[in-house]
């Protein structure tokens, strides 16, 4: 059912206590933990609990938890202190813009100077 933990799913296993991960943030709808592989000094991954593919399924299905997601990311930036000096929030979605896991997933990074446009 939509929402619903998939089997197999790394960030379902995060969100359930499965797989560690270090939290800096959570709330009843959104889980926000480090970057195993830091793109940025900062970089913070904001995850509804709910599983949905990507951001555009559950902005579709759940706006409430869609906007949750972006304000968490705001208050991540203000918590890890680069909300002074700027931060990019990006939702990959789809392979070939870099998605390799299909949880949606806010990446909240900062620390640096960051270049427009991306790669
Ligand atoms: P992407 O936008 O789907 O490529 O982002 C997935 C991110 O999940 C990526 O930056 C990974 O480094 C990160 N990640 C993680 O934090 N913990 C993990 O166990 C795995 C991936 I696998």
């Amino acid at each position: 059912m939509a929402g619903e933990p998939q089997a197999g799913c790394l960030f379902c296993k995060i969100v359930a206590g499965d797989v560690p991960a270090t939290v800096v943030r959570q709330t009843d709808t959104v889980v926000a933990f480090r970057d195993i592989n830091p793109q940025a000094p900062s970089h913070v991954l904001v995850i509804p609990k709910a599983h949905y593919p990507d951001a555009a399924s559950l902005a579709a299905a759940e706006p409430t938890i869609a906007a949750d997601v972006l304000r968490e990311a705001g208050e991540v930036a203000k918590q890890e202190e680069t909300d002074g000096t700027g931060y990019r929030v990006v939702f990959n979605t789809g392979s070939g813009a870099g998605q390799t896991v299909f949880h949606a997933h806010a990446h909240v990074l900062g620390g640096r100077g960051l270049e427009w446009p991306p790669g």
